[in-house]
């Protein structure tokens, strides 16, 4: 597709082409009351009506009955961990994880045949709902130049084209290899060597959007990236802090561990702009008391506070906790630095900004505070309630700043928790999988391997999408994702991607990533977790590593969807020799035909990968070295762990407008819509709409059931608009807006980051409603 000037903004795009999202019909849309309680009976049947309408019934016994446990394969869904094999429920997974297998496992197929019915055009005027349900891909296909049709082509010619394409680049910087967090760790590991060799450090990732602050954050704070807690430790709690996370959708067996911690007497206080069902009540379905009765009140204590009200909330607490002299001293003085600026600059806190900026009363505050002085151990765990802000990084810093001053980092039922997302997006980054790689990684990798790694910090997502869109690079593969519509600001995103030469996705489902596309567009069908995955040396099994730090096994069972896939791993080293060729000092075949010897170089490059092979096939694997977790040790420039001291500011909201946050619903996992029912939220039958508060609607003319636009305000005055949206009255704080990703990003500008993390600001957009009609 030829990019023309149509809305003379330089894109080819409006805001709102139906090219980006499609043309839906929502005519069943209904809203209800919103649930007050997760899980129960009706997970259990939404479960099993889905893994049997798309699976049948002996894939969906295969299947299911194989998640999470130790030989079986490991749920390709979220990041929460699994339980130690003895503490394992015979069917240890959740509804969403039961969606995201039957989605993979589903008997339904893209063939040639289906692209050869359907042009380009016409499949980008489907929903990306409708797109997921065409099934798994079966065979390489390319788009060439002008072509308006995919048609198939051999892996052959496939490998050829990429290897031909990389080759005529002027510098490998020209290129981006984006990685979305399912890959497993040994294909991630073999991209990234295959990237560095080739000579770049353009591996940009889904991390960019999702944890990036937490790891920024935690890296200057702490000296390392990662969660300090075990699920012993969450049992162990006396008390959980939820912080911008909705567990009860998007990591629901997070609900069976905040049970039991609960049983065990701790108490939750979730902070939250929405009264998430799951927070306040749980009915766990493994156990009938919760499937017939009345379930757990999980939280004790819920704050329902404004969009980005965090930093405020968590300095404040600072204040309290100071002031009350409820700071553990011992901790504070033999493992940190930066305690007394840090005390000075929260005592000055001025406490009308904070209660401005948080919604909430000095009351609520002063309890929130009382419950963590009253705490001996105190686990702090987030998700992208915070990440996803333009002071993000700064905000979860505030968070550190209260577990540092209780001494709440290093020991047992305390520690911080970012929830991560992708099952693997931990690992990933564990593999090498990073823009900015740390020296220490690219030593071990020159030590083992013999080749100069690039030393040269590559783009980042929003990077790329300059890059694209200013001709600095010309070829855009894809491990896995869905780029176009997990990236902010869809109209550039498009421009972008339709700028390069080529475009590469390596999926297991189609998605709007393989219609907006390079000059040249491959998709090359890969293997999905459940599958098989047989090469010459027999059949393999792949690695992941999960939120806190586990590392273990994951064996396919199925037959794959199609004799035509490959594994990642086979299609990136097929890559890598066809870009690399002669020059290539790594045996690209070997490490296929045995992904031991993948484990072996993981060993000698990555730390605490000793013994890889041996500890992993063990039954539960093995838990990564964390300084700050194993021996309050913190690998910073001091030494010690960092206070800092930030500024409140608040988001700038001209009249009239409001700040719009863009979350997942209960039936979708990222860009990939399950189905149109947000069951807890009461929202069913359709996508389109935003929740507003009903003091808001008064003051702007509208009701529940209104039509309108939503329109996003930026500086560079763009028209960023998506249309004919559903007004929804919902009980979000008066000022803040909610609606689906990614039917809303076209709204995020890409100029619009997370300072220190380049995170787009997905859950803080200042938006206006303007009426339709
Ligand atoms: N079923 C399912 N599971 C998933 C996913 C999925 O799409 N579907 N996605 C996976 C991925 S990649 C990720 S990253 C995680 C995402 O997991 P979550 O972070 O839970 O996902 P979101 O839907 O973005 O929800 C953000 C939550 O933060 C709240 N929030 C928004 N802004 C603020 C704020 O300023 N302050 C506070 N305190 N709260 C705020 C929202 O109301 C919402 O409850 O889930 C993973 N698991
Ligand atoms: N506005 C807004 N934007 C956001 C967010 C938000 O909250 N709001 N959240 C951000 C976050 S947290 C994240 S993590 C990103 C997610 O961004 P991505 O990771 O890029 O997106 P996904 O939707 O998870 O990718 C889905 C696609 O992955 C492919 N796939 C599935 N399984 C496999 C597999 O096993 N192997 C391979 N090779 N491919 C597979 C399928 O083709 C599927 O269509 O989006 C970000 N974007
Ligand atoms: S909690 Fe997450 S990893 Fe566990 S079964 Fe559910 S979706 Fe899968
Ligand atoms: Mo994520």
């Amino acid at each position: 597709m030829a990019v023309d000037d149509t809305d003379g903004n330089g894109t080819g795009y409006t805001g709102d082409d139906s090219r980006l999202l499609g043309t839906a019909d929502e005519t069943d849309l209904a809203v209800e009351h919103p649930h007050d309680h997760a899980a129960g009976l009706p997970a259990v049947t939404v479960a099993m009506k889905r893994a049997l309408s798309q699976m049948g019934p002996s894939r969906t016994a295969r299947t299911l009955l194989r998640l999470n446990q130790a030989d079986g394969f490991d749920c390709m869904s979220c990041a929460w961990p699994d339980p130690d094999p003895e503490h394992r429920h015979r069917a240890e997974f959740c509804e969403n994880g039961a969606k995201a297998v039957a989605e993979e496992a589903t008997k339904v197929r893209a063939t040639p045949e289906f692209f050869a019915r359907h042009t380009i055009s016409d499949l980008l005027q489907q929903t990306d709902h409708w797109l997921g349900q065409q099934g798994r891909l079966t065979h390489p296909m390319v788009k060439r130049p002008d072509s308006e049709h995919y048609e198939p082509i051999d892996w052959d010619d496939a490998f050829a084209l990429v290897g031909d394409h990389l080759r005529q680049l002027a510098s490998p910087d020209e290129a981006l290899f984006y990685t979305s967090g399912r890959a497993s760790n040994e294909a991630a590991f073999v991209y990234q060597l295959f990237v560095r060799e080739l000579g770049t450090n353009n591996l940009p990732d889904c991390s960019n959007m999702c944890h990036e602050s937490s790891g920024v954050a935690m890296i200057d704070t702490i000296g390392i990236g990662k969660g300090s807690v075990s699920l012993e430790d969450l049992y162990r709690a006396d008390l959980i802090v939820l912080a911008g996370q909705n567990p009860g959708t998007n990591h629901p067996r997070m609900l069976s561990a905040l049970e039991i911690a609960k049983r065990r007497g701790a108490r939750i206080i979730s902070i939250n702009p929405l009264r998430e069902a799951g927070l306040v009540n749980f009915r766990n379905p493994q156990y009938p008391r919760g499937v017939v009765g009345a379930g757990t009140d999980l939280s004790d204590l819920h704050l329902q506070i404004r969009l980005n009200g965090d930093l405020a909330l968590f300095q404040a607490i600072g204040c309290l906790l100071v002031e009350w002299d409820a700071v553990d001293a011992d901790f504070v003085s033999g493992y940190t630095e930066g305690f007394g600026e840090w005390r000075d600059h929260v005592l000055g806190v001025d406490w009308d900004q904070v209660l401005a900026a948080t919604g909430l009363s000095r009351e609520q505050i002063t309890e929130t505070a009382r419950m963590i002085a009253d705490s001996d151990a105190t686990i702090y765990c987030w998700a992208m309630g915070l990440t996803q802000h333009r002071n993000s990084v700064a905000t979860i810093k505030e968070v550190i700043n209260v577990a540092l001053a209780r001494g709440d980092i290093g020991k047992p039922g305390a520690g911080l928790c970012p929830v991560r997302g992708h099952s693997n997006v931990q690992g990933d980054r564990t593999m090498g999988i990073w823009e900015k790689p740390p020296p220490a990684f690219l030593d071990a990798l020159e030590a083992a391997y013999g080749f100069e790694p690039p030393r040269h910090h590559g783009f980042d997502v929003v990077e790329s999408i300059h890059a694209m869109l200013e001709a600095k690079a010309a070829v855009f593969v894809a491990l896995g994702g869905n780029f176009l519509h997990a990236a902010p600001d869809t109209a550039l995103t498009a421009a972008a991607l339709e700028k390069t030469a080529l475009t590469v996705q390596i999926s297991t489902k189609l998605n709007r990533s393989h219609l907006i596309t390079g000059r040249t567009a491959l998709i090359l069908p890969t293997l999905g977790r459940t599958e098989r995955d047989d090469q010459a040396t027999g059949p393999q099994f792949i690695t992941v590593e999960d939120s806190m730090s586990v590392v273990h096994a994951s064996r396919g069972r199925l037959d794959p969807a199609s004799e035509h896939l490959r594994s990642e791993v086979a299609i990136v080293t097929r890559i890598a020799e066809a870009a690399l060729g002669d020059r290539s000092v790594v045996d690209w075949a070997a490490l296929r035909s045995d992904y031991r010897l993948i484990r072996a170089g993981i060993e000698r490059v990555v730390p605490g990968f000793v013994d890889f092979e041996r500890r992993v096939v063990e039954r539960s694997g093995f838990v990564l070295p964390h300084p700050p977790r194993d021996t309050r040790s913190f690998h910073t420039p001091s030494g010690r762990a960092q206070f800092t001291a930030s500024p409140i500011e608040t988001i700038e909201v001209p009249p009239g407008h409001l700040v719009l946050q863009t979350l997942r619903s209960h039936d979708q996992f990222n860009t990939t819509i399950y189905g149109l029912s947000d069951r807890y939220r009461g929202i069913e039958g359709g996508r389109l709409v935003v929740m507003v508060n009903r003091r808001d609607l008064k003051a702007m003319g509208l009701r529940d059931g209104d039509r309108v636009d939503i329109v996003s305000c930026w500086e560079d005055g763009r028209d960023r608009r998506v249309r004919n949206f559903r007004v929804v009255e919902y009980d979000t704080p008066v000022g803040t807006a909610a609606a689906y990703y990614p039917e809303t990003n076209p709204l995020v500008p890409l100029g619009s980051a997370a300072e220190g993390s380049n995170t787009p600001t997905s859950k803080s957009v200042v938006v206006r409603l303007e009426p339709v009609g």
